[in-house]
Parts: structure tokens; C-alpha cells; sequence
């Protein structure tokens, strides 16, 4: 079966996360993704966190699947030539360098579009323009900067960040819907345009619940929050609300059986207006259901935290897992705490391909995550990340054409490096 993206071919100049986020999906979709390293250390995550010595980190893998690997030193005046060949042989090109590089090294916009005018470039920055557009960012200054952390964590506590990298992986997702869209609309006009996704936009974009409570603070206080039970008043700004749901239903974290010892032994439990009788007859308060001061929603607000107290009380006696079935079966909504043990162990995931192990010629078999986005017709397979510079010799030779000769003399210039070998067989 062919893929989405078939025919679709990328120069990949992105690193660490956010890009590689964006070209792995596009890799999933059908696009021959080609990943330009600079020859000797690469991509910088190869060698970040690494789990076993002299082998590409878990970093580096579980970004950089169906890709192929070429090296290429940008700065080299062979390289640049071979680039410039790349940018006419691809379809889009997608980075995220700090401010400025892509300029630095010759291949700024004007130029990029004089060479192929069909050409898409994407990019990720921290800052869209403005007082901060030439700052470098990683994943928590853009969590920060874009409204997250002021939001994520108990009101008596510090800003947070969350696990989750709605920065990195958050943007380079935005990143890849902006492609495709720019393709489509290339259909029709057979000119390329450039693609930004600035990281603050993206995680803004992610909390924009957040700037929705902002407005409505000038209304009056957030009766949702569990704040506005405990009698606390509200600043100027939204508060950090805790593990207060972000919508319309209340909803907390209330403890399992084996909290004391199972630092997972937790729920997330949702009072949904619907499904409230149920909830009063499940944990034994069935008086609640005609009590004036538990019957509806806005009697209830003030008095959420004992609420939960008394759902907790009901779900200590069971496992997370006993209280999601009592729950389900009343259509009452429950998220269970789920650790990466739990994730990575649940054979659901295995089934659908978003848990996938993977074997890799240096560390042998490890799990990633595979593709989150299902398409019937265009199934994603995953297959392991590059080694450095592994495909040079065949995008050389296959994609821009080069013989023998130019091989060896862009060899010879210092412009692209032997490909890495795996330092241990599996
Ligand atoms: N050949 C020659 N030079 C190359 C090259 C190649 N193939 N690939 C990269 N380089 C050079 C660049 O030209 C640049 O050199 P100059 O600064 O001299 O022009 C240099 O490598 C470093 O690029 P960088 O500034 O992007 O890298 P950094 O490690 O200093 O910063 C980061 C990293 C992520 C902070 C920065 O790239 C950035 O802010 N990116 C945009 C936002 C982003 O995506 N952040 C998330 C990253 S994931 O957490």
C-alpha cells in the first residue's frame, strides 16, 4: 500500500527535538526524509543522555525514525554546492537553528527560493517576531514564556513544568500541519512559502483554556476552581489551579488502594453533571442526589473539596484499575494514573503500533513511540533511526546523481565524512 506522502522528499535540517518531532511524522507519513548532520558529531542528541557507551542515545533514536542520514558541512564551499543541489531535488525544507544560521550559511529565503520556488521552508524558533525573536529556547523557557508554567502547579507553590514536551514535540506537530497545508495550497499555486512555528505561539496555542480564564476573571471569580470553595480570592491573572479540571466539569486527583507505597496509585475523577446520580449511589451517598446543597451543579461548587474527600475515601478501598471498570460501566469518566512501566507493558498499545520495539544495529531491541496519527490507508511502519552519515554515498549517487568522480572529489574537499559504524553488533 502506498503512503500519504509518497513523492514528498525533505531536507531535513532540524536537531534535538522539536524539528525531528515535526520531519519523524512527516518520515511516518510516506516523505523520504533526508537528515543533514554535520559531519563528525551529527545531530547533538546522539550522544545526550546515552544509555550505553558509544551507541546513538534513546534520545536520538525515538526522534529520528524512517529517516536517512546524510553528512554534509554546510560551511564547506563543495558542501555548499551539494546543498544547493539538495534544495533543488526536495520539496521542503525544514529547520530549526537558532535565529540566523540558515542566513549565515548562505541559504536564507531569497536565495532558497531562487534555487527552487517550489520549495516549502519550515521552521521552528522559540520567539515569533519581536523583542525576543533572536533568543535561542529550549523546551522549558517556551513552556514558560508561552503560559504553561504560570498555570501548571498548586496555588501555595512554584510555577511547573509539565512531562509532557509541548514545547519541543508540541510545536514540531504544529510545525508538520503547516507543511502539509502549504503543499496542498502548493497544488494549486506551484510556489513554495516559508512555514513558521514559533514554540511560544505553539504552547499558548496548547493553553489557551488559560487565556479563556484570564478574560473571564474580569467577570468575576472562576467558580470552577477549587479556590473559589476554599474562599480564596483571585489576582489579576489565572491562577495555578492544582489538578482542578480545565473545563467545564470538576474533576481531582484522588488517592487508590496502595497510595502509601505506589506513588501511581491514583485517579483522575470527573463529578460530570450527567452522571452524577450515579456517582452518589456508586460511593454511597445516594442522599447527595436530592440534598439542595449536592443535587446541582452550582451547589456543589463550593463544596468540591470535600467532595473529593469523599470519592477518595470509596476509591482507596480499590486498585485505580477496579475503579476505572465500577466507573466505566456507569459512563462515568476516570483516568487512571498510568506509570511508563504501565504504558510500556499495556498490549493494547503494542496492537495499535503506538508502542513499537525497535531493533537497532548498536543497542539492539528498544521501545519507542510510534505514530499517534492513524490514517486507514496510509499505515505507519517504524523503522530505526539512521547512523551518522549512513545514506551520504546513496543520496549522493541515487537522488542528486553524482558519479564516481564527484563522490571522491566532495570527499576529498572535507565537505561530507565516512559513515559512522555501529560500535557494537546486537
Ligand atoms: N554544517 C555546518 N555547520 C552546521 C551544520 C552543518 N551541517 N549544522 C549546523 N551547523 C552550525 C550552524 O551553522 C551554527 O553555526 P553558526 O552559529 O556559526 O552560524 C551552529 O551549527 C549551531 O547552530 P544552533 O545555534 O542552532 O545550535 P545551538 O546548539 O547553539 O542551539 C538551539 C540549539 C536549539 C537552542 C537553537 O538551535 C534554537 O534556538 N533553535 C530554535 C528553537 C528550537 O527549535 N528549540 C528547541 C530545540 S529542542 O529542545
Amino acid at each position: 500500500m502506498g503512503k500519504a506522502l509518497d513523492g514528498v522528499r525533505i531536507l531535513d535540517f532540524t536537531h534535538v527535538q522539536s524539528g525531528p518531532t515535526c520531519t519523524q511524522l512527516l518520515a511516518w507519513f510516506g516523505a523520504d526524509v533526508i537528515k543533514v548532520e554535520r559531519p563528525g558529531e551529527g545531530d547533538i542528541t546522539r550522544g545526550q543522555l546515552r544509555d550505553i557507551p558509544d551507541v546513538d542515545s534513546l534520545y536520538f533514536t525515538m526522534l529520528n525514525h524512517n529517516k536517512r542520514s546524510i553528512t554534509l558541512d554546510a560551511k564547506n564551499a563543495r558542501g555548499k554546492k551539494v546543498l544547493e543541489a539538495l534544495v533543488k531535488h526536495c520539496d521542503v525544507l525544514v529547520e530549526n537553528f537558532a535565529p540566523g544560521v540558515l542566513d549565515r550559511m548562505g541559504f536564507g529565503w531569497e536565495r532558497i527560493h531562487q534555487l527552487n520556488p517550489r520549495m516549502i521552508v519550515a521552521s521552528v524558533k522559540g520567539f515569533g517576531p519581536g523583542p525576543y525573536e533572536e533568543c535561542k529556547v529550549y523546551e522549558n523557557v517556551a513552556q514558560c514564556a508561552g503560559g504553561s508554567a504560570s498555570t501548571t502547579g498548586f496555588r501555595d507553590g512554584p510555577p511547573l513544568v509539565t512531562g509532557a514536551q509541548i514545547g519541543d514535540s508540541g510545536t514540531g506537530l504544529h510545525l508538520a500541519l503547516g507543511i502539509v497545508t502549504a503543499l496542498y495550497q502548493r497544488v494549486r499555486t506551484g510556489r513554495g512559502q516559508k512555514v513558521l512555528c514559533a514554540m511560544q505561539d505553539g504552547v499558548l496555542n496548547l493553553a489557551r483554556v488559560k487565556l479563556r480564564d484570564q478574560q473571564r476573571l474580569k467577570h468575576g471569580p472562576l467558580t470552577e476552581y477549587s479556590q473559589y470553595g476554599e474562599n480564596i480570592p483571585f489576582g489579576d491573572a489565572t491562577p495555578r489551579a492544582g489538578n482542578d479540571s480545565g473545563g467545564g466539569q470538576p474533576g481531582w486527583i484522588v488517592k487508590c488502594k496502595g497510595w502509601e507505597t505506589d506513588p501511581n496509585a491514583y485517579i483522575y475523577f470527573i463529578t460530570q453533571a450527567p452522571v452524577w446520580e450515579a456517582i452518589c449511589d456508586l460511593i454511597g451517598k445516594p442522599e447527595w442526589k436530592t440534598d439542595p446543597d449536592y443535587a446541582t451543579p452550582p451547589a456543589r461548587l463550593p463544596r468540591l473539596r470535600y467532595i473529593f474527600d469523599t470519592i477518595e475515601e470509596w476509591t482507596k478501598t480499590m486498585s485505580k484499575f477496579e475503579v476505572m471498570d465500577k466507573c466505566n460501566a456507569h459512563d462515568i469518566p476516570v483516568g487512571p494514573i498510568l506509570s511508563m512501566r504501565e504504558l510500556a507493558e499495556e498490549p493494547s498499545l503494542r496492537t495499535t503500533g503506538t508502542v513499537v520495539e525497535v531493533d537497532h544495529p548498536g543497542r539492539g531491541k528498544y521501545l519507542t513511540v510510534g505514530n499517534p496519527v492513524k490514517l486507514s490507508d496510509s499505515p505507519a511502519d517504524v523503522r530505526r533511526s539512521p547512523l551518522l552519515g549512513e545514506h551520504t554515498d546513496e543520496v549522493l549517487r541515487k537522488v542528486l546523481g553524482y558519479s564516481d568522480k564527484d563522490v571522491a572529489e566532495i570527499k576529498a574537499s572535507g565537505a561530507i565524512t565516512a559513515p559512522e559504524k555501529p560500535a557494537k553488533a546486537a
